[in-house]
Formats: structure tokens, C-alpha cells, sequence
């Protein structure tokens, strides 16, 4: 996009229906908060823009289970929420909601808009209706008997054993979840958002016009629009949400999804109302730059429901990206709220006061910008107490303490620049453009690793020159060494404002640097000779073994064991006797095992077949140590096709079994089966 004006950019709204965990954060709003913060510096006009997301199911049966109305629900999350960003820094324009007046207004208007224009169609279903409760159930409330694999607590939209996609009318014995009865099948009229019609649209303006974005992103589409796209009801029969604004649509309500992005343009109309700007120009004006930050999650719904939205209605402009990230794990393991397996982002702040900067260090550092990654206590110290303390801390504390010392605090003289510095200039000169053009691609932790490596010269620069020892003999060349470290200082005073805020406000305020921009940095003429620099307290302490450790306690004590049913697939297709003969099941009895060095998983095992010993290539070394195994008699397939694993020639399979959770077991003959001997 050329000649861009100005920069919308957005947050993914979150779901008030918990507090958010720093998954969220590695996802979309630390990106997010440093493009917008690079952007501003940068000169650029920006409106960055969040909210809570405070309809749909999900909200009203949280609000059951807390005891609350949805209304005080989303009250109570949202202040928590709110407040968690403010105190991490994330820099957001305007944080809204949309319970507020302004939006239900907003996306009451633009679901008008686009069905005046007859965009959508109507149509009447059979859904399942509690007669007790009066309502229509949405595809949560209703559960039953899978028709795939029997499982009995199937919900009405997917089975979780089979993970087969349902629909309410498949389940064997359906029940209503609010009052256990049976509901009953009522007809009822809804709205659909017919996306094929604008499926050739869509292939162009995504595969043809936008084949730059992320390929994590541009796949999902390409997969969304191969496979075909479909009508999607965009009304609910539920009394929390948007209302419908139609006569005949009394008890309905827009689905979440169709509402919630309209929730970046209501945030837009609430801050300029809030601050007297315009916020057309913000959503309607060609020469502005709209950026979608989202995980990967909501990639369908910002790269092809809300642009199909945007384009029906007419009269506003399209997204210019959508970067969408993976997903964070925390300690090897998924996040999960149900689990209880996540880091709180509420919870750090206590525990952690003032070191909001080290987790933005380290979730950007983590960042799932190509593929999922993994945050871990123990990464989290090393990356705090190795580079944050170790590097740019400690530049930082030296520099300050010998200023203080040699000069009392002032800005010594420049003096007269050798072949060190002339190179220092160069090197720094560089560091706005390469850091600035890493973040408007979207490379955030490449972006901070640049930073860190200004830093590194600063140290190099500083024990290159040794100011230290060369007070005893040269004050001249001391003071231009330290001249100049401080010059270094004050870039990474401003270069450090998108990843580390809160540090890059100690340091602009020690040494006088209040609104300078960006591209004022990449000199080393930025402070002024004899300026009074102010005290700076160390940026990052040590962070010990025992605040790490019970991080790591905490994580796994409040853990919660949800019970998740096994997943066994559907039976496979018949197979003759014959077919079955020809496999060789044995009993093998192993004899040694060893860990294959460079793989997590597998394990190189010798196995004593009554004929022959036998070498097998097993993938269990994540639940098994090589002693555990030694000794057992276990279950083979022997004669599969001999393959080559890791350079082994694997002669056979091990057979296991999983467990709920994928833990892995043998399959042991249950007396002294000698080795060798056949399965039949
Ligand atoms: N609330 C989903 C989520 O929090 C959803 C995003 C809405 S963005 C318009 O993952
Ligand atoms: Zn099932």
C-alpha cells in the first residue's frame, strides 16, 4: 500500500468471560502494542483500538456458573481485563465493550445497512426449544449420545471423544443442559451471510491481491476457499446480544461473530467522541492502513467473514493485513483455561511488581510469530538474568554509575573522535531503519533481538575502551569514551519505547529524552554536553531460583484434571482372515535400550525374539526411560517392512496404546510368554 495517511489498528476483542493469559499477549496484543508504539514514534498517525468482546454463549453460561447476570459478568471481567493491560503497557487508544450504547447502535445499523441492500437471506429451521425455560438452546446448551461413536455426553455442535462435527439433530437422545429435559423441535426463522457469492471475489482480493501475508495466514484461507464456503446463519434466538433491528425478529439477537468485529469501528466512533476527533477517516478513507493483530484462531473470521461484511455493506475499507500469530504453550503443554493451564496475566503483576518489561521481553523473544512455541519459568530467568540483566542492564548501570562518578552525573565534553567512535556512528546509524523495517514487516522478534544488539555494541564500545582505566592517565579520552556511551544510551533510550516501555520511560526520564521520536535516534549527537543525567535505578535484578520454582509450583498445583474423555476413533473397514494372518505379532523381550542422541522421542531398543535378536526404533522415550523398559516382554509387529530411522534400520514395531491424556502403555501378554512367541 502506497501513500498511507494514517494506521487503524486493531486487537483481537477478548471474550470477558475470564481474565486474559499471557497466550493472549504473545498473540496479539504485545505485537500489536509495538506496531502501534513503532508507528507513533515514527511519526504516523495511529489509531490503535481494543475492546471486550461481552456477547454470546459462551458469556451467559460462564455468568450460570459464577451466579451472575451476563451483565455483571462482563462487568467484573472487563475491569480486570482493562486494568491488565493499562499496567502492562499496552498502549491502546481507546479500550471499549460492546455492551456499551455506541455499539449496539453501531452494529445495529450496519446489519440494517446490509440488509436493506438484501445481502442476506431468511430461512426457517427446526432448533430444539426447552419448553421450561422458554427458550431456544443454542448448540452448547444441548447434549446427548454421539451418533459416531456413542459417547454420551457429546454437545450438540461437536463430539469431544470422536471430535466429529455435529449438528444439534444428529445427537441419539438429546437434552436440554439447563433443565436435563428433552426439548422439543420448533421452527424457527433466522439470517444467513451467503459467503459463496462472494467466494470469487474473495480468491481474488486474498490469493491474487494478498499473497504477501503471512504464510500461516494466506494457508488457512486458501484451505477455507478451496474447500468452498457455505451460508452462515448470522442470528441467534437468545435474549443477550444485539438486537436484531427488524420487526419480525422479536427474542433474536446477531451471533457474536457478526457483531463483534463491528466492535473495532464503534471503538473508533466512542474515542473520537471521547477526545473530538473524526473516526471516519479511521474506517473509511482510502489512504489509511487497516491492520487486523489476531491468533490464529480467528483467522477465518478476520481474513474472510468481517471483510466479506465490510464489502457487502459498502462503506468501509478493507483490512491492508492480518497478522496473525500461532499459538504459545506453557512449559511443552497447551494452554487451557478449563485446565487451569495458563499464566494469569492479572497474577504476574502481583507476583512480579514493576517487571512488566521482562515478560514483554521474553514473550517477544517466544513470539509465535511462524509456528507455535513454548514459554517456560526457566527460559523466563535465563532471558532475564543472561540478556536483559546481563546485557543491556548492565550497559545501562555502567555507564550511569561511572557518569556519576567521574562527572557527577554530567554530560561530559565530546572531545575529539578517534577511528572508535567514527565506527560506534556508523554501527549506530544504522539501527532506526533496520529495527523500524523489521517491525512494519511484522517481525517483532527479530525486531527486538536488533535492539539487543545495540546494546551489545554499547558494551562491546565500552570494554573496548576501558574508561575505567583510562581516567589514570587521559581525562580527555575518558570523557569522549563516556560521551559517547552516553550518546549510545540515549538511542536505546528511544529504540527500546515499542518492546520495553516501562524502561524506556527510567531512561528517557534520566536522561532528558521526553517526546523524541524515532528517526532522532541513529546519531550520536543527541544529548546535550553538561545536561545533568538523573539517578537510574538497576533495570533488572536477578531473578532466583525461588521465585522460578514457585512459578513453576503454582502452574502445576492449580492445575485442574478436567476429565477428558478418550477419543477412540470409528472401527475400520473388514478384513479377511487372510489379511490377518499375514501379520507377525510376537512377543519380543527387550534387552537393552538407549536414548537415540538429538531426538526427543525415540528410543533404540534390542529385542530378543526366541530365533534372532533384533533391532526397533521406538517413538516412547517421552514416557519411558530406557531403564523402565529393559526386561519387559512386550508386543511386536515383526514383520513390517524393515525402515531406516535416524540413520537405524529399525526391524519391526513396538505396539502401544494411549491413554485420555496420550500417555502411551505396552501391550504385555498377561503370563511368561516366551519371546518369540506368535499372536493368533
Ligand atoms: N473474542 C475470540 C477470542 O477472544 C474473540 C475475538 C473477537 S475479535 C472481533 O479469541
Ligand atoms: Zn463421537
Amino acid at each position: 500500500m502506497e501513500n498511507v495517511k494514517r494506521y487503524t489498528v486493531t486487537a483481537a476483542l477478548p471474550y470477558t468471560n475470564g481474565p486474559v493469559h499471557i497466550g493472549h499477549l504473545a498473540g496479539c496484543y504485545l505485537p500489536s502494542d509495538i506496531y502501534a508504539r513503532y508507528l507513533r514514534l515514527a511519526g504516523e498517525d495511529v489509531l490503535y483500538i481494543c475492546g471486550s468482546d461481552e456477547h454470546g454463549v459462551a458469556i451467559t453460561i460462564k455468568a450460570a456458573q459464577e451466579g451472575l447476570t451476563p451483565q455483571q459478568l462482563v462487568d467484573k471481567y472487563h475491569n480486570i481485563i482493562k486494568n491488565s493491560f493499562a499496567d502492562f503497557g499496552i498502549s491502546f487508544d481507546v479500550y471499549s465493550r460492546t455492551s456499551s450504547p455506541v455499539h449496539h447502535k453501531t452494529a445495529s445499523d450496519f446489519f440494517k445497512v446490509m440488509h436493506d441492500k438484501g445481502v442476506f437471506t431468511k430461512k426457517t429451521s427446526s432448533q430444539f426449544y426447552d419448553n421450561e425455560t422458554r427458550q431456544f438452546l443454542a448448540d452448547r446448551y444441548i447434549s446427548g449420545t454421539c451418533p459416531n461413536c456413542a459417547y454420551e455426553k457429546a454437545y450438540g455442535d461437536q463430539c469431544e471423544r470422536c471430535g466429529k462435527s455435529l449438528d444439534p439433530t444428529d445427537l441419539i437422545n438429546p437434552k436440554s443442559t439447563l433443565t436435563g429435559n428433552t426439548p422439543e423441535l420448533r421452527e424457527t426463522s433466522h439470517w444467513y451471510l451467503p459467503l459463496q457469492t462472494y467466494e470469487p471475489w474473495l480468491k481474488e482480493w486474498l490469493l491474487e491481491k494478498h499473497n504477501d501475508w503471512k504464510t500461516n495466514v494466506i494457508g488457512q484461507c486458501r484451505s477455507w476457499l478451496t474447500q468452498g464456503l457455505h451460508e452462515r446463519s448470522i442470528t441467534r434466538d437468545m435474549d443477550w446480544g444485539v438486537k436484531v433491528p427488524l420487526p419480525d425478529a422479536e427474542g433474536k439477537v446477531l451471533y457474536v461473530w457478526m457483531d463483534a468485529p463491528i466492535g473495532y469501528i464503534s471503538a473508533a466512533k466512542e474515542w473520537a467522541e471521547a477526545t473530538g476527533n473524526q473516526w471516519e477517516p479511521y474506517w473509511k478513507n482510502d489512504d489509511t492502513k487497516l491492520v487486523h493483530f489476531i491468533g490464529k484462531d480467528n483467522i477465518v473470521f478476520h481474513c474472510i467473514i468481517f471483510p466479506t461484511m465490510l464489502k457487502a455493506h459498502g462503506d468501509f475499507i478493507l483490512p491492508d493485513n492480518v497478522p496473525a500469530n500461532e499459538f504459545l504453550n506453557i512449559e511443552g503443554d497447551k494452554i487451557s483455561t478449563s485446565r487451569n493451564w495458563a499464566v494469569w496475566v492479572h497474577e504476574y503483576l502481583q507476583d512480579f511488581p514493576g517487571k512488566q518489561d521482562v515478560m514483554r521481553y521474553v514473550l517477544t523473544a517466544n513470539a509465535p510469530e511462524t509456528k507455535d512455541n513454548d514459554f517456560s519459568w526457566k527460559d523466563f530467568q535465563a532471558k532475564n538474568n543472561n540478556e536483559l540483566a546481563a546485557i543491556l542492564g548492565n550497559l545501562v548501570n555502567r555507564v550511569s554509575i561511572l557518569t556519576g562518578k567521574y562527572y557527577n552525573g554530567k554530560i561530559p565534553a565530546r572531545g575529539v573522535q578517534t577511528q572508535a567512535e567514527a565506527g560506534l556512528g556508523q554501527e549506530v546509524q544504522a539501527y532506526p531503519d533496520k529495527i523500524g523495517n523489521l517491525i512494519r514487516d511484522y517481525k517483532f522478534r527479530e525486531a527486538q533481538q536488533e535492539l539487543m544488539n545495540l546494546a551489545r555494541v554499547g558494551n562491546k564500545y565500552l570494554t573496548d575502551n576501558e574508561p575505567w582505566k583510562l581516567v589514570k592517565t587521559d581525562e580527555e579520552r575518558t570523557a569522549t569514551v563516556m560521551h559517547h556511551s552516553l550518546q549510545l544510551l540515549a538511542n536505546l533510550a528511544i529504540l527500546s519505547d515499542p518492546f520495553l516501555p516501562h524502561t524506556s520511560i527510567k531512561l528517557r526520564e534520566a536522561l532528558g529524552l521526553h517526546g523524541r521520536q524515532w528517526n532522532e535516534a541513529g546519531t550520536l549527537q543527541i544529548l546535550q554536553e553538561g545536561f545533568e543525567m538523573g539517578k537510574i535505578d538497576i533495570l533488572f535484578d536477578q531473578i532466583e531460583d525461588a521465585a522460578i520454582d514457585a512459578q513453576i509450583e503454582k502452574l502445576h498445583a492449580n492445575r485442574v484434571q478436567v476429565e477428558t474423555p478418550v477419543k477412540i476413533n470409528p472401527f475400520k473397514a473388514d478384513i479377511s482372515f487372510d489379511d490377518f494372518s499375514k501379520m507377525d505379532l510376537r512377543i519380543a523381550h527387550i534387552l537393552e535400550a538407549e536414548k537415540i542422541p538429538k531426538t526427543q522421542k525415540l528410543l533404540k531398543l534390542t529385542v530378543d525374539l526366541g530365533i534372532e535378536k533384533r533391532t526397533i526404533v521406538s517413538g516412547i522415550a517421552e514416557y519411558f526411560s530406557p531403564e523402565e523398559v529393559v526386561g519387559r516382554k512386550v508386543c511386536i509387529v515383526a514383520n513390517l517392512a524393515p525402515r531406516n530411522i535416524k540413520g537405524i534400520q529399525s526391524q519391526g514395531m513396538v505396539l502401544m496404546v494411549e491413554d485420555a491424556q496420550g500417555k502411551l502403555m505396552f501391550l504385555q501378554s498377561d503370563g511368561e510368554a516366551p519371546a518369540g512367541a506368535e499372536a493368533r
